[in-house]
């Protein structure tokens, strides 16, 4: 089993490569990497930050890789700086996903209800082009709600399996992120919080809900991706994917919170690893 993994490498702050690479490859499969940039740090929470694009690389590298004969069973691709770059990833497609290959979007744009910094309307329109030729999708709320023309701030607890069903149109196995339940504690905040998807045996509605632990971490995206590409790599059913990954993310957020690190270097998902694995490999047996 080969996964491509397509992301920046942002040296500092614990996202994309950084954490898509040791994740998928602890899984127990063969994690190859196209870095799209070299930034300092992550973009959200730090001023100052260098960027260094590859855009100009990436064909050469895509070219190089075809006469070795190289083809993905997955691959996963996820913030990108450019629609340029956007446009690479579907010829990375087109030139290396084996046939009946999964291809993986995690369309990395915005949080809280926010587009990251340098992502604008036409960029999302791009997104939803890339979105058109994946088999899974993998947004957040916030995302969910661009590449479906939603607003935000309007969204219910009740809409999540309409946002869902829209999504369907752009991409035939979508999911959504952290969607907040409801029930509130004695203190009046949100305690649950969902990843909503579609099951692959009967194609119906599920959630699967986790403690809500109160903060803005970054790099949980990153984080849940990269678990469930390592679940579905090892030949994992998507609720079992999603259950293991969103278990995973939601122990990194505690452990970050209970470390009292800043939220913006990243989740501390380091001490959490073996637990994923364990996770992992008693449902592999099971399956
Ligand atoms: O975690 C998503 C991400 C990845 N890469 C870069 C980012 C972000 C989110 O801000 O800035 C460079």
């Amino acid at each position: 089993m080969r996964v491509l993994a397509i992301n920046d490498i942002s040296c500092v702050g614990k996202c994309s490569l950084t954490v898509a690479l040791p994740i998928i490859s602890a899984s127990g499969v063969t994690c190859d990497i196209l870095p799209t940039a070299i930034l300092s740090t992550h973009t959200g929470g730090f001023e100052g930050y260098t960027f260094r694009d590859l855009s100009s690389d990436i064909p050469a590298i895509i070219a190089h890789w075809k006469t070795l004969g190289l083809q993905y069973d997955i691959i996963i691709s996820g913030y990108l700086g450019s629609i340029d770059q956007i446009e690479m990833v579907k010829s990375a497609k087109e030139a290396l996903l084996r046939e009946g290959g999964l291809m993986i979007v995690d369309p990395v744009m915005g949080d809280n209800g926010k587009l990251y910094a340098h992502f604008d309307g036409k960029f999302v329109e791009a997104m939803k082009g890339l979105c058109r030729i994946a088999d899974i999708i993998v947004p957040n709320l916030t995302e969910a709600c661009c590449l479906t023309d939603t607003d935000y701030a309007t969204v219910r607890e009740g809409d999540y399996e309409a946002i869902l069903q829209k999504l369907t149109k752009l991409c035939p196995r979508p999911s959504i992120t952290g969607c907040d339940e409801t029930a509130a504690g004695a203190d009046g905040k949100t305690e649950r919080v969902s990843t909503v998807f579609y099951t692959d045996s009967d194609g119906s509605f599920r959630r699967c809900t986790t403690e809500k632990i109160e903060g803005a971490f970054h790099g949980a995206g990153d984080v849940y991706a990269s678990a469930l590409v390592g679940c579905l790599a090892r030949g994992l059913q998507m609720h079992s994917a999603v259950r293991i990954a969103a278990e995973f993310t939601k122990n990194s957020i505690r452990q970050t919170a209970i470390d009292k690190t800043q939220p913006r270097f990243g989740l501390n998902s380091e001490s959490q690893m073996l637990p994923y694995l364990k996770a992992l490999d008693s449902a592999v047996k099971q399956n």
